[in-house]
């Protein structure tokens, strides 16, 4: 069954960056099921507006919950697939009942996505547990965010709501962290990657420690030659050559990520078996 995503932006052209690549590839493969919604289609005023001025005082505007509230029910009361349900009401008409089947199949798991600077932080793991639902909605906010009722609204009503941040810095909206958490959440569902090796290799050292450095032919280039600075690399000793990486890996995340090594497995950081 394909991943439904729909994001619900004032900026719709923004999002059109998904119909490319290895997204737009994915959902004409039948992977994932993309919806971009324009936020103002909800309005009913003139001018289409979705903002207003924050109440107490302050500068910039607020996104409208009534705006807000109108998409978000609507798109999140989309159909989708069903599993159980769809797969066995074919069979059933066609063989005798030979198992019963469940009055109901198993609700969907629908995540409603909020990127905002004030929300979590959106991390390798983040994409992981978001890569597991049926349906990720993504509520693109502007100007200085959205009524915080709206958030509240849904998660009393039972929705799995989900602030993200990708980082500590200001973006301008939402849009391109939405396209951030996509690309990070899409390229985990099965068959949308290309090569699910690398996948593997990333779940083995990508949360820990940063990558080793990588090189490719020619050996020796402007004056930088492997075969003098790193001739292990060049010995076709697998597991010399492993070990190298590892230790490369160890050398880069202390010296660019203090913080991962801090928090690292130590049996990443065990080197005991180091040849001497
Ligand atoms: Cl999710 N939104 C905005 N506007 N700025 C951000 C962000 C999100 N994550 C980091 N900065």
């Amino acid at each position: 069954e394909p991943l439904r995503l729909d994001v619900v932006t004032i900026f719709p052209d923004y999002l059109r960056v998904l119909d490319l690549s290895l997204i737009g590839r994915a959902a004409t493969d039948g992977l994932l099921d993309l919806h971009v919604h324009d936020l103002r289609d909800w309005t009913h005023d003139r001018h289409r507006t979705v903002d207003d001025t924050p109440i107490g005082g302050g500068a910039g505007m607020v996104m409208k919950p009534d705006v807000w509230g109108a998409a978000l029910d609507d798109v999140l009361s989309s159909a989708l697939p069903t599993g159980p349900m769809d797969a066995a009401a074919g069979a059933d008409a066609a063989s005798p009942a030979a198992e019963p089947i469940a009055a109901r199949p198993n609700e969907p798991r629908r995540v409603l996505v909020i990127p905002t600077p004030s929300g979590d932080l959106f991390t390798q793991r983040t994409a992981e547990d978001l890569a597991g639902a049926d349906q990720l909605v993504f509520a693109c906010g502007r100007y200085e965010g959205i009524d915080a009722r709206v958030a509240e609204h849904y998660a009393a009503r039972g929705v799995e709501v989900h602030e993200a941040s990708i980082g500590d810095y200001v973006l301008n909206g939402g849009e391109a962290a939405a396209l951030v958490m996509i690309e990070a959440i899409a390229r985990l569902r099965p068959g949308v990657l290309g090569n699910p090796e690398s996948i593997v290799e990333e779940s083995h050292t990508g949360v820990g420690l940063l990558e080793y450095p990588v090189y490719t032919r020619p050996v020796a280039w402007r004056g930088r030659d492997l075969a003098a600075t790193q001739p292990v690399l060049l010995s076709g000793d697998h597991a010399r050559i492993a070990r190298h990486r590892r230790d490369q890996a160890i050398a880069r995340t202390a010296e660019r990520r203090p913080d991962l090594i801090a928090r690292a497995d130590p049996a990443l950081l065990d080197v005991g078996d180091r040849v001497a």
